[in-house]
């Protein structure tokens, strides 16, 4: 019998608890991971290429192993209901900025939109600077992974991956596309930018997991 949408994701959700488990333990004793220095400023980090995408021309590609593949433009993305999370930012190259306000679209409701199989696991996410990365599906279950696209009250900007980025606050943040144009479901795992490039393919602050 194959699983219900709803069996599905409650199966992606204890993966995700059960993951995390190892990293609230740590997270209880010291809010900053291991490695990392706070900053007060949340810094610009990228390969250099800022593009500008208009939300009258912004679209969001939902691909792959899903039952109800989509293309979000901006009011579609709008009627989604939406959240604001605080959460901790925390970069591979060791600064992690506290207490970042993110409001936007729970990656929960947009796995609710389109469904993912049961034959998904992975994500991959590409965006507009050519930039790409991947997560493990159930990392999009958390409750503060999010779609944002405003930031401490404000729009977020094109530095910051303005109209939308993906925000994972679990993982290193080089997981969270700015400028994120698609998203892919896969049965299996793909490297992106950085992973290529020996970067870790889960990269999870709290077991300081860096490199792959
Ligand atoms: N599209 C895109 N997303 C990206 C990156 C990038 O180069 N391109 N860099 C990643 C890295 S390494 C980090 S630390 C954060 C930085 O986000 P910020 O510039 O808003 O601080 O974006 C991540 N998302
Ligand atoms: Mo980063």
């Amino acid at each position: 019998m194959p699983k219900s949408y709803t069996e599905r994701k409650s199966a992606w959700a204890e993966k995700m608890t059960a993951r995390g488990a190892r990293a609230d333990s740590i997270r209880s004793k010291d809010r900053l991971p291991p490695g990392q220095h706070l900053v007060q400023k949340l810094p610009v980090l990228d390969l250099g290429i800022h593009p500008v995408v208009p939300r009258a021309e912004w679209r969001l590609e939902i691909t792959g192993l899903v039952e109800n593949p989509v293309t979000l433009d901006w009011p579609a993305l709008m009627a989604l209901s939406q959240q604001e999370k605080t959460s901790d930012f925390h970069c591979v190259t060791t600064w992690s900025r506290y207490d970042c306000r993110w409001h936007g679209v729970p990656l929960a409701a947009l796995l609710d939109l389109v469904r993912p199989t049961d034959e998904a696991k992975f994500a991959f996410y590409r965006a507009h600077d050519g930039y790409t990365t991947n997560t493990p599906l159930d990392a999009l279950t958390h409750p503060d992974a999010m779609l944002a696209h405003t930031l401490d009250g404000e729009p977020l900007s094109v530095e910051h991956g303005g109209p939308l980025r993906v925000i994972i606050p679990q993982l290193y943040a080089w997981k969270g596309a700015k400028w994120v144009k698609q998203i892919d479901f896969r049965a299996s795992d793909a490297p992106g930018y950085w992973e290529e490039r020996g970067y870790s393919m889960l990269g999870d602050p709290w077991l300081n997991d860096r490199f792959g």
